[in-house]
Parts: C-alpha cells; sequence; structure tokens
C-alpha cells in the first residue's frame, strides 16, 4: 500500500493524458496537430519551461463542456487514489480557457461535479486554488478574481503560474491584496526558474502561505533560515524538474538537503501527464534516486498533511 500522502501542487490540466485529449478532441470536433497518442507522446522532450507551457497551453484546446472538465478531474483522482493520496488541492487556470470562451462557471462548475463525489468515489478530500498566468497582464489576473467571485464557496486559495522570468510576483500585488480581502489562502510559484529574490518577494509582497516549487531557495541562506523558521512550505515536484531540466537528473535534486536543513518539503507531480508520472510515482522515483529512507519518507508524508490547507481536525481524519 502506498503511503497515504496530500497532493498540494497539482495542474489539473497537467494531468490531461494524450487518450483522454483524443477522445475530447474527437468528441468536440478539434483537429489536433499530432497523428495519433504516439506522436503525441513524442512531442513531450522539453527544453525548458516555456517550451512545455506551449504545449500544455495548445492541448487545453480540446476542453471545452463541463463534462471535459469532470472527466479530466475524474480520471485525475482515480490515478491519485491508486497512488495513496487522500486529499488534493487543485490548481486550474480560468484565463487559459477564457481565451476560447470557455467562462469561469463552466470550468468551476464541471470540475465541482467530480470533486464533490471524490470523497464518496475516490476517498480523497479537495480543494481548488485559481491560478493566474504572470506571463498576463495584472489587469488580466484582477478581472479573473472578479469573475471568480460567484464561485468562491467553491474555490479557497489564488495561485500564481505560468512563465516566471521577468514576472515577479510584485506584479500582482494589488490582486493578492484583494484575494486577502476575500478571505482566500494564498500560494505562489515562485524559484523554479526564477530566482531565490522572487520566492522572498512572494512572502513579502504577496503574503503567499506556501511557495509552489521554491527549488532556488537554496541559493540564499537567509531565505533558508526563514523558511524553516516559520514552516513555510515547499510543494516539490521532482520529476517536473528533471523534465523541465531544472536539474540534470534526479540524484541531484535537493530534496534531501531540503528536508535535513528543516524546510517543510512536499513531494507532487505538478503535471503528471507530461512530466512521467503522479505524486507515488513522484515519491517511489525520488526515494530510488536519493536513497530516501523511512523515516525521510513518512517526514514527507507527515509534511504534506501540516502543508495542507486542511483544518488540525480534518487533517488527523485523513492521515
Ligand atoms: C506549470 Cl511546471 C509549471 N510551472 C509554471 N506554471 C505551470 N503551469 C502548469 N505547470
Ligand atoms: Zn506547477
Amino acid at each position: 500500500m502506498p503511503v497515504p500522502k496530500a497532493e498540494l501542487h497539482l495542474h489539473i490540466e497537467g494531468t490531461l493524458e494524450p487518450e483522454l485529449a483524443f477522445a475530447l478532441a474527437a468528441r468536440n470536433g478539434v483537429t489536433l496537430p499530432y497523428a495519433d497518442t504516439e506522436a503525441l507522446r513524442e512531442a513531450y522532450r522539453f527544453s525548458d519551461l516555456q517550451s512545455f507551457l506551449d504545449l500544455y497551453y495548445s492541448l487545453m484546446a480540446v476542453l471545452r463542456t463541463a463534462d471535459d472538465f469532470t472527466e479530466l478531474a475524474d480520471a485525475y483522482l482515480a490515478r491519485a487514489a491508486e497512488q495513496g493520496v487522500r486529499h488534493a488541492e487543485i490548481f486550474f487556470d480560468p484565463q487559459a480557457h477564457a481565451v476560447r470562451g470557455v467562462p469561469m462557471g463552466v470550468v468551476v462548475e464541471g470540475l465541482g461535479a467530480a470533486l464533490d463525489r471524490a470523497e464518496e468515489r475516490h476517498g480523497i478530500s479537495t480543494r481548488l486554488i485559481m491560478c493566474f498566468l504572470r506571463d498576463e497582464s495584472a489587469e488580466s489576473a484582477m478581472a479573473t478574481l472578479d469573475a471568480a467571485k460567484p464561485y468562491l464557496d467553491r474555490i479557497i486559495g489564488v495561485g500564481l503560474d505560468s512563465a516566471e522570468v521577468g514576472h515577479p510576483p510584485a506584479k500582482f500585488r494589488e490582486v493578492y491584496e484583494e484575494a486577502a480581502r476575500l478571505g482566500l489562502r494564498r500560494v505562489a510559484h515562485a524559484g523554479e526558474e526564477g530566482p531565490a529574490a522572487y520566492i522572498r518577494e512572494a512572502l513579502d509582497v504577496l503574503g503567499v502561505e506556501r511557495v509552489d516549487h521554491g527549488l532556488r531557495c537554496l541559493e540564499d541562506p537567509n531565505l533558508v533560515a526563514r523558511l524553516v523558521r516559520d514552516r513555510v512550505p515547499l510543494t516539490l515536484c521532482p520529476l517536473s524538474n528533471v523534465r523541465l531540466r531544472a536539474i540534470d537528473v534526479l540524484e541531484q535534486h535537493p530534496l534531501r538537503e531540503m528536508l535535513s536543513a528543516g524546510l517543510v518539503a512536499t513531494v507532487n507531480s505538478d503535471d503528471p501527464a507530461y512530466f512521467g508520472g503522479y505524486a507515488g510515482d513522484n515519491f517511489d522515483a525520488v526515494r530510488g534516486a536519493l536513497g530516501l529512507g523511512e523515516e525521510e519518507l513518512r517526514t514527507l508524508a507527515r509534511n504534506s498533511f501540516e502543508a495542507s490547507f486542511l483544518e488540525d481536525d480534518e487533517e488527523r481524519r485523513e492521515r
């Protein structure tokens, strides 16, 4: 039995497996620029974050109806459950769907239908976190937050994703201030390709409670000391880091060093359909490559629940 864990860094659009992409394309009359699932998988050779994002956004063209989003989320939850995930905090990218004329309501209601029965069907508790695309304008992010207002009963927080370098957290100061006023939890991708300074800025300017990736924090010892002291969790994604060339090989992943430093590190899958595995696969991969022991694996699982937005009483039940 895989160890029970919470998954805290998962883009639902990044769970779109080639088979489902082709099925949805056929259903929705969308033509994909690949002959078949094999040819599509062949394209999953990324050189950096942007080369992945280009494919990630283009494949989303198949997601049109609420049912499409329900099917997508249900497939993820089934896979996650098999790998020991008991709680999932799921990102979605509303702006990436709005450009195709798919409104917030369709996305949220579609995902919500799957999440509503996740506990019963898959034994997984869930939360939804809406991400802003940082390579779009702050005005667009603010309009997106505004469009989400009718759905805030289904959305617990906001995040920041997409192309990091050149789009520092401070660009979204006002958006995060408004999110805080609305009572939303705040996270942001930082220090994936961007520098440690972006992590610091996400904490200081956006008030984030948890850092997505945070891989490059090790470049700044003072920042590490602060993250340790304040128990700010990092949602690491080891297989993603290898596929997007943030590190050369998994054996070089600093996870072990991070745990030794006392950082609240967690292991997650990011975009599992694209990066070679789900949450349990990421656990297995780091265990093999880094030779993690039982104690370290237990710490990672414990950290995942501590770092979640579950309340303490809910946390105990999930574990
Ligand atoms: C993402 Cl790996 C990664 N980084 C930034 N934004 C993203 N959106 C989906 N996956
Ligand atoms: Zn991510």
